[in-house]
């Protein structure tokens, strides 16, 4: 029953994917690994992680028909792009999302091999993200790379800078063969985090940076803002130091960064009206993060950049609609030596984001 597999496999070639086939079950320890991961709390805010821990590493449980996957990879090592002229562009966006969001391509590709699956008399469930399946896991079993120290799925070929989706179907899968972990005594991803966050049992997303730039939507910590440093969507750090993505590994079906997505106007990120900033970031990743959120970045990046730039974007900041981006902007002042704002906005704040900002005004110094 290998025929139709590899068919499916040829298919998703085609479209630009590299393919390696995994078995049903990951390697074996992944799902203890993962739980004891989320017993130390290590999912920081991401409840979600905790469901169906179960599921993830054994999808039969969901799926009773589900015999073999495809691992589908994207790389994504675009070219960067110049800074465009004009605008505040002081903050770095991780090159995962200087093109349209991949949740979104990737999910229609998946929706075509899905069919092309039950063209071929298979059952077929495309995942990127959106569900419980434990995408690493199934990338290592499929024999044809490794989990770094950084926690992230890498190849010879390709690096890590790789989009990964799962093709579950009702085809098994050839036994594979673990690949040899290629990190060796290489530990420049752990030495150069910004936040020490990786550590022997993968990455505490309580430490990441980029949980908190991307996934969380509340008030900074006082302590990350000097460490988030110019990052304004996500962190790369990890990724940019690690030996295996120094030659240029290419991208996927020949995309290419928007340079308005490497490189976003800050100034136009805050001024923008909830509504404008859907309609100008529809269909990227920053959507999901929202504009209050990827204010509040651009104000902590501006503070840690040019302290005269956040003068020019402060009275808008001050006014803004959202608690947030007024309670950032308020603290980022008083960090910028600009504390005529502060005791005004002070005074029109809930009671939570005052306290922020008594707090500031005493770590800020
Ligand atoms: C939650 C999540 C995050 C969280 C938590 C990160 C984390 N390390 O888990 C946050 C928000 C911090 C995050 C950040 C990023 N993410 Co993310 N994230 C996810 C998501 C949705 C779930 C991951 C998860 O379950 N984590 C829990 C851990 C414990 O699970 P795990 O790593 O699979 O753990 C197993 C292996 O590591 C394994 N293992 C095997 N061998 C070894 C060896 C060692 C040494 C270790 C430590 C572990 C290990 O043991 C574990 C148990 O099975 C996945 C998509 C998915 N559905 O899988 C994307 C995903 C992992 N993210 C991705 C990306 C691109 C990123 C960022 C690079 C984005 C950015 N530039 O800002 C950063 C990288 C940070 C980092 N170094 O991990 C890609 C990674 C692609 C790849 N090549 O691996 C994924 C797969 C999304 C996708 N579909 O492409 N992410
Ligand atoms: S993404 Fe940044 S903060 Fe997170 S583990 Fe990698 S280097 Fe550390
Ligand atoms: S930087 Fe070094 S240790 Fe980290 S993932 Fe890359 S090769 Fe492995």
């Amino acid at each position: 029953m290998l025929e139709p597999l590899l068919q499916l496999s040829r298919a998703a070639r085609e479209r630009g994917f590299s393919v390696s086939l995994a078995p049903a079950k990951p390697l074996p320890g992944r799902a203890e690994a993962y739980q004891r991961w989320l017993d130390s709390g290590m999912n920081a805010g991401m409840a979600y992680l905790a469901r169906n821990p179960l599921v993830r590493y054994d999808p039969r449980r969901r799926f009773p028909w589900f015999a073999g996957a495809l691992l589908l990879a994207a790389p994504y090592a675009f070219a960067e792009p110049p800074k465009p002229a004009g605008g505040l562009r002081l903050g770095r966006v991780a090159r995962y999302a200087w093109v349209r969001d991949y949740h979104e391509w990737m999910a229609v590709e998946l929706r075509r091999l899905e069919e092309e699956c039950a063209l071929l008399g298979g059952i077929c469930k495309g995942y990127v993200d959106h569900g419980p399946i434990a995408e690493r896991a199934f990338a290592e079993a499929a024999g044809a790379g490794w989990i770094g120290r950084n926690g992230l799925y890498l190849t010879h070929a390709a690096g890590s800078y790789q989009y990964l989706a799962v093709l579950l179907t009702s085809w098994p899968a050839p036994p594979t063969r673990p690949h040899p972990n290629r990190c060796g005594s290489c530990r420049a991803c752990l030495t150069n985090c910004p936040t020490g966050a990786i550590g022997a049992q993968g990455v505490d997303a309580r430490l990441c940076l980029s949980y908190w730039n991307i996934e969380y939507r509340g008030l900074l910590p006082l302590r990350l803002w000097r460490p988030m440093g110019d990052r304004l969507f996500g962190c790369d750090d990890c990724q940019t130091v690690c030996p295996w993505n120094r030659k240029p590994n290419g991208a996927f079906a020949g995309m290419q960064a928007d340079a308005e997505l490497a490189w976003p106007d800050l100034r136009e990120i805050l001024s923008l009206s909830g509504r404008a900033f859907e309609k100008k970031y529809a269909h990227t990743a920053f959507l999901r993060t929202g504009r209050a959120a990827m204010a509040r970045n651009a104000l902590v990046v501006i503070s840690n950049s040019d302290c005269r730039a956040l003068q020019e974007v402060l009275p808008e900041a001050l006014d803004d609609a959202s608690p947030l981006v007024r309670t950032t902007a308020a603290a980022a002042a008083w960090r910028c030596g600009q504390k005529v704002h502060f005791a005004s906005t002070l005074k029109a704040l809930p009671e939570r984001e005052q306290r922020y900002l008594q707090r500031a005004s005493v770590f800020f110094g």
